[in-house]
């Protein structure tokens, strides 16, 4: 099994890696959504190194516990994830988006490399989590389910049909975040189309509702864990607000990089100020 930590310095500095690595991805590949990647790094590697019960050696462990990359295109900060987590080695992250590769731009179901479902047609990943926290629950397991959602994917119908099923169904194993970011594929979703109050709405939906100021705050995402635990009868979202481009001072807040990989000089750049050298 993998030996999570709760090691706030640890965390953050596989949260850095984690970005170098996804960049010099995106880099080699030439294409891809560099923001949205930024912008979860934090949630997702908490996940996986404070959270989730899970074993890299084995991914097919009954006993795990599920991570659903609603937002699909965010992918290489899930790669990265896993590649740290050591479900594949580092060097494969080279193969983004090559033909043959097994880290397609968007995630394709394989467990092998810890990928539990394909996603990147958005409005899905909720209702693919339900499924599988409901299934739990009929078989009398204590899995939990983690879901992260894109603001974006707040927009679409999908998305409310399937929060109005997770409480139905009082799915109190899944938890959710959403990754706030505040951009939309064309720039901001204020200026095209606002979802504003989302809190209140999930509440009204039936779901217990945690707002995180700053979800680039890896100790108080920890807290949001431990809280979503003491909820019983419902599911549990957390509202992160995060930075479209974290970490990288040229494509924080920059509507442009939703889905341009990093030129050399913009690497370059980038790298350093991850405190790594190109
Ligand atoms: C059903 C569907 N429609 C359109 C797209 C194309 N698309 C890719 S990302 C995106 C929106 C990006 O905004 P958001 O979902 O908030 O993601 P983030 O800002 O976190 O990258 C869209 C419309 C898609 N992947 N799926």
């Amino acid at each position: 099994m993998f030996k999570t930590t709760s090691d706030v310095n640890v965390l953050k500095e596989v949260a850095r890696k984690v970005r170098i690595d996804l960049l010099k991805a995106l880099h080699r590949a030439k294409s891809g959504h560099t923001g949205g990647s930024l912008s979860s790094v934090e949630i997702i590697v908490s996940i996986y190194f404070s959270e989730m019960r899970h074993d890299p050696g084995n991914p097919r462990w009954e006993d795990r516990d599920r991570f659903i990359l609603s937002k699909g295109h965010g992918v290489p900060a899930l790669y990265s994830t896993l590649a740290h987590a050591g479900y594949f080695d580092a060097s494969e992250l080279m193969t983004l988006r090559q033909l043959d590769s097994r880290l397609q731009g968007h995630p394709e179901y394989d467990l092998d490399i810890g990928i539990e479902a394909s996603t990147g047609s958005l409005g899905h990943g909720l209702s693919t989590a339900n499924g599988m926290a409901l299934a739990f629950k009929l078989d009398g397991r204590d899995n939990r389910i983690y879901v992260l959602l894109s603001d974006g994917e707040l927009q679409e119908g999908a998305t409310w049909e399937a929060i109005t099923s997770s409480s139905y169904r009082k799915l109190d194993n899944l938890c959710a975040f959403v990754d706030r970011n505040r951009f939309q594929n064309d720039g901001a979703m204020a200026d095209i189309k606002d979802i504003e109050p989302v809190d209140e709405k999930w509440r009204a939906f039936g779901w217990e509702v945690e707002n995180l100021p700053d979800g680039h705050d890896i100790p108080a995402i920890l807290k949001t864990f431990e809280k979503a635990k003491t909820v019983k009868g419902k599911p549990f979202v957390v509202i992160a607000n995060t930075v479209k481009g974290k970490g990288v001072s040229i494509f924080e807040n920059q509507g442009k990089y939703h889905g341009v990989a990093p030129s050399d000089e913009e690497l370059e750049i980038a790298l350093k100020e991850l405190g790594e050298a190109a």
